[in-house]
């Protein structure tokens, strides 16, 4: 039957899918959670997830760069059970989502959530993956940021229609793929200029961006989606796909165990 639109809309009335179990239209904890806390300067609470495995990735990097501080316990939260609406995760992260990270190195905890912003905050804190001269700073947040404006169409766009939602939809497979192969072009032909996507020197953008383009083209994502999206045409953006899976740190990110909460 063809939606009737309401005039006004209800949660009541909607079929979220698979999400039904998490999905509600407001924010804030759910429930009292008491989180463990173990003794690293660096809790992770997270899943390995594109948004997650960004940060393991960036630790192991800063691990194996010789960053004796940067020693983390991870944690499992599992979001299709709801642990993201603790009221310990929401205290780190009021947006409910993972990845959120607890530096409890200094004198007071400091919660930081946002990937994009683990990122930098790690970066900036170690002084690594980032350079320090404000040409090279800025082009790496201009591709820091536009991952962060870019990615919600592949993910909530593209990959929901093409891999969650409960019915195969036309209309929004046909449009977020239009923009999902936009952005893979515009990777594709700004990595035939570069070794990296903000220059010469793999940077935090391009963890950012390899955890979702670079597993996307890899068919790491959504099955079937590389060859629905002819991802070995994109050539160079592959190939620096390949160099970066190739890394010995992204493969610790990738691999690394977390630890449950209960
Ligand atoms: N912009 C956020 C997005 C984080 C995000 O969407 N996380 C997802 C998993 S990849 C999540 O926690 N979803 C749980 C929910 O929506 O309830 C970031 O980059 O950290």
């Amino acid at each position: 039957m063809t939606y009737q639109l309401p005039k006004v809309w209800s949660a009541a009335d909607s079929d979220q899918g698979k999400f039904s179990g998490i999905n509600q239209p407001t924010a804030g904890a759910r429930f009292e959670q008491k989180l463990p806390v173990g003794t690293a300067p660096f809790q992770l609470y997270s899943l390995g997830t594109p948004n997650g495995v960004k940060v393991t990735i960036m630790l192991e990097e800063l691990l194996a760069a010789g960053v004796t501080g940067a020693t983390y316990d991870l944690y499992k939260i599992s979001i299709m059970d709801g642990d993201q609406f603790g009221s310990d995760f929401v205290k780190i992260n009021p947006n409910s989502k993972i990845p959120a990270l607890l530096d409890q190195s200094g004198h007071k905890p400091i919660p930081v959530f946002e990937s994009a912003n683990i990122l930098l905050y790690l970066a900036e804190k170690f002084g690594k993956l980032f350079p320090s001269d404000l040409s090279g700073r800025t082009e790496v947040l201009n591709w820091l940021f536009w991952k962060t404006g870019a990615a919600p169409f592949l993910g909530g766009g593209f990959g929901h229609f093409f891999n969650y939602a409960p019915e195969k939809l036309e209309y929004p497979i046909n449009r977020f793929t239009m923009e999902a192969k936009r952005q893979l072009d515009l990777l594709d032909k700004e990595l035939a200029k570069k070794a990296y996507i903000a220059g010469d020197e793999y940077s935090i953008a391009d963890i950012a961006i390899w955890s979702w383009y670079g597993q996307l083209v890899q068919d790491k994502l959504y099955p079937g989606a590389a060859e629905f999206l002819s991802a070995t045409s994109y050539k160079h953006l592959v190939t620096w796909a390949e160099k970066i899976a190739a890394r010995p740190a992204v493969q610790r990110g990738l691999a690394a165990v977390y630890q449950e909460i209960k």
